[in-house]
């Protein structure tokens, strides 16, 4: 048996005794292989929603492929469902499909499951599949085996008239539609499904505060921790630690910690260098929670306090962002939020950045969506609405003085201006100094001399 088998059925040995202790407390699964429940009436108003939006017509969406863990040796990722899918079962069954029908009666539902299979899942745990326990756990009333796709699309096909509507930016080499709707033209969903996706819902907008909350807990973390002499990955450990003991699935994105002049390479991830006495570090990071993100940056001093020259250019760049946030409401556009960053910035450089004005070295973007994407899916040219989430992120980074900052916060757009959702990750510079004074920094580095 080749060794990583081997190790697998180590793990299920070890495992099965560990299950055994622990079942008086955990409770059993809604869902097996998931652990989470579906939000029924969330993920059934929003295929409405869709399906309203589409008209006469079939929507076809199909959910991301199983990855095969001896063939692939998977050492970057684990499954992750397809965020469209997701967002419209809330299942994250892999190799699964679902097709929604505008019939004369009304929307028709149908979910396509592999079959379980009792071996497998012996090495797989539990899956969904097709039966009574998925329709009442995924709140579809039709469930099938996926291996008859194309015997009840064909029926489909003969019963419904119009387009077909499905995705076409799959990347994965399967087969865009069932056999039997591949003759029918294609339109592409893709952009109604993300002007959907871009205002969020009350399901989403809890899952979202979850991995905000989380990400801010561990910055709140690597604040305490910090100290000169620290490894980057040291700070990452420390936050990624925090995000797993906290509930989080995984990174929304590789964390970024940056000190000295890596703290001005935009989306460094590297994280190998000594952060020393004096430097910045940047921290970009976020908690992925029930396939929402975070994405929150807080620039900290090593040595626990910014000198008066760090502390200058800090507090330029959170002016910046309170002026961005305080034109937040309704109806603007994240153009405009830009313009009034980078206007305030320009108008308060004063010497600071001399010869240059410090908006200069403001070189990114000021917001981009938030949800299950970190650079989630959206028109920026749509005006702000209740329900968006995004971030708001200016910085300034002056390669050649090896100092960078940036601060980066998570809004909800409310009926009369935002909900900062980062808000319990210190923002400003005397309260990252508080806390930091709170940590650890008079202790040994973890790891000794390494
Ligand atoms: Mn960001």
């Amino acid at each position: 048996m080749p060794a990583m088998m081997r190790w697998l059925v180590m793990l299920l040995a070890v495992g099965s005794s560990a299950a055994a202790q622990q079942s008086a407390l955990d409770p059993v699964p809604e869902l097996p292989g998931q652990g989470r429940p579906v939000d029924i009436a969330a993920t059934r108003a929003r295929r409405d929603r869709l399906a309203t939006r589409a008209g006469q017509g079939i929507v076809v969406v199909r959910a991301a492929l199983s990855r095969d863990l001896e063939a692939e040796v998977l050492q970057d990722s684990d499954f992750r469902q397809d965020d469209d899918f997701f967002y419209l079962t809330g299942l994250e069954t892999p190799d699964a499909w679902l097709v929604l029908a505008a019939t004369p009666a009304g929307l028709e539902t149908h979910l396509f499951l592999p079959p379980r299979q009792p071996e497998q899942e012996r090495w797989t745990g539990l899956k969904l599949g097709p039966g009574p326990d998925a329709v009442r756990l995924s709140g579809i009333p039709f469930v099938h085996d996926v291996a008859r796709l194309d015997s009840v699309t064909q029926v489909l096909a003969e019963r419904v008239a119009g387009p077909v509507h499905g995705l076409t930016r799959y990347s994965d080499g399967a087969p865009l539609l069932p056999a039997p709707l591949a003759g029918r033209p294609l339109r592409d969903i893709e952009p109604l499904l993300d002007s959907l996706r871009v205002v969020k819902d009350a399901a989403e907008v809890t899952a979202l505060r979850r991995a905000v909350s989380i990400t801010a807990e561990a910055h709140k973390a690597a604040m305490r921790a910090a100290r000169p002499g620290m490894m980057e990955y040291q700070l990452e450990a420390v936050v990624e630690y925090t995000f797993r003991d906290l509930g989080a699935d995984r990174v929304g994105f590789p964390s970024i910690v940056g000190s000295g002049s890596n703290a001005t390479t935009l989306h460094y991830d590297v994280n190998r260098r000594r952060a020393q006495e004096g430097d910045l570090v940047v921290i970009d990071v976020g908690a992925e929670y029930a396939q929402y993100t975070a994405d929150v940056t807080r620039t900290i001093p090593m040595s626990g306090r910014f000198t008066p020259r760090q502390r200058a250019v800090y507090d330029l760049v959170l002016a910046s962002q309170q002026a961005a946030l305080d034109a937040v409401r309704p109806g603007v556009t994240v153009r405009q939020l830009t313009q009034v960053a980078r206007a305030y910035m320009q108008t308060h450089s004063g010497d600071l950045c001399a010869p240059k004005n410090c908006v200069e070295y403001f070189v990114h973007g000021l917001s981009h969506w938030l949800g299950m994407r970190v650079h989630d899916v959206g028109d920026y040219r749509m005006p702000l609405e209740p329900g968006m989430v995004l971030t708001v992120e200016p910085g300034i980074y002056i390669p050649h003085e090896q100092l960078g900052v940036r601060i980066e916060d998570d809004i909800l757009v409310t009926a009369d201006g935002y909900e900062l959702l980062s808000a319990a990750a210190p923002r400003r510079a005397a309260d990252v100094e508080a806390l930091m004074s709170e940590g650890t920094r008079n202790a040994p580095v973890p790891g000794g001399t390494r």
